[in-house]
């Protein structure tokens, strides 16, 4: 069960969108689930900041059918999510790159909770168009653990979970709120929220720190980092296939890497997520020409992005919400 908190009114003022409205915190009261071992009946995993529409759609997806043969992409948004769900999927389909050249991503992987989180867009609805796709499925995610469907846990598909440092998270974020949720607000604003954990999908940290302790004793999770991708694509293409049961040439994987290129990922069409610029901005009358998707790709951005006091107070924030977790993000 969920039980739902809603944010004050200055702070749903503050941090909601024309797309987002009236924040609140959904918490699950029920853990552990089946599947759960014993070290979970001590533990409860965190809320998420998620718009009132989200209510009426959580148990629909807390009760989905999930199926051993899915593929699950899940990340806090701006991760590496479609880079890792063009990886994972090509990998999983013998490195079909004639259908990945044809067919969107957005098509091949679907978006689970797409449209319960979107207002004003009329967007179909994206729990029944995962329901109706042939399996395997290709699914993503940006829910917690405490918000995905219990049988992830019981049936054990694979899950490939993606962590990127937050402070390049949240410059990434800042730019998607901004251009694609239709956030109005300041800067500092945006910047605030995510301290606070009042933006949605929020609590950002504890999004990973959950699936760091949800991976370590479950075989059927693979949890990857951004910085490692960036830094050593090709040792992480190897666990991937391993984790896959897939085998290919170092040709093939080299291969791979270069259509998982920075470079190439923007100039590709069926993988670059620009549609998703172009459906937003045409919801909001705005020309889509003012953001790329595909935006930097590098580590550390914030450096040069955001104010230095931000900074400071997220490595408060990642050692608190981190004490007692071993999970360590990447630098
Ligand atoms: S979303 O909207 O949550 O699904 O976004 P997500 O795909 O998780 O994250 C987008 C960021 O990932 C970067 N990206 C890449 N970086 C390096 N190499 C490759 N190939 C690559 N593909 C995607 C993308 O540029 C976004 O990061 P920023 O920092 O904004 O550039």
């Amino acid at each position: 069960m969920f039980h739902y908190r809603r944010l004050s009114r200055g702070e749903v003022e503050r941090f909601e969108t024309p797309y987002n409205e009236n924040l609140l915190e959904v918490h699950l009261t029920d853990w552990p689930v089946d599947g759960s071992d014993d070290d979970d009946s001590k533990w409860l995993p965190s809320h998420c900041v998620m718009p009132s529409r989200y209510c009426q759609f959580a148990e629909r997806i807390r009760n989905l059918t999930v199926y051993e043969d899915d593929v699950w992409i899940v990340t806090f948004p701006k991760a590496g999510t479609t880079w890792t769900q063009e990886m994972v999927w090509l990998i999983d389909r013998d490195l079909d790159y004639e259908t990945a050249a044809t067919v969107n991503l957005q098509q091949r992987s679907k978006f689970l909770e797409m449209f319960t989180f979107v207002s004003k867009m009329n967007l179909p609805d994206s729990i029944a168009l995962v329901e109706e796709m042939p399996r395997p499925r290709h699914i993503k995610s940006h829910l917690p653990v405490a918000l995905l469907p219990q049988q992830l846990w019981s049936v054990k598909p694979k899950i490939v979970y993606v962590a990127r440092n937050p402070k390049d998270v949240t410059t990434s974020y800042m730019h998607h709120y901004k251009h694609i949720h239709g956030f109005e607000g300041a800067q500092q604003d945006f910047l605030d929220g995510i301290l606070q954990d009042k933006i949605i999908w929020c609590p950002q940290v504890k999004h990973a720190a959950d699936f760091w302790h949800m991976a370590k004793n479950r075989k059927h999770i693979l949890f990857l980092h951004f910085e490692d991708m960036k830094r050593n694509l090709m040792g992480v293409l190897a666990k991937v296939c391993t984790f896959m049961g897939k085998s290919y040439s170092t040709e093939q994987l080299e291969r791979l890497a270069e259509h998982l290129s920075f470079e190439n990922m923007k100039n590709n069409k069926t993988a670059n997520n620009q549609i998703l610029v172009t459906q937003a901005a045409e919801a909001m009358g705005r020309s889509s020409d003012q953001f790329k998707f595909m935006r930097k790709g590098e580590i550390g951005a914030y450096r040069s992005e955001l104010p230095v006091d931000f900074s400071m107070k997220m490595d408060e924030l990642i050692r608190e919400q981190l004490s007692g977790s071993d999970f360590k993000y990447r630098e």
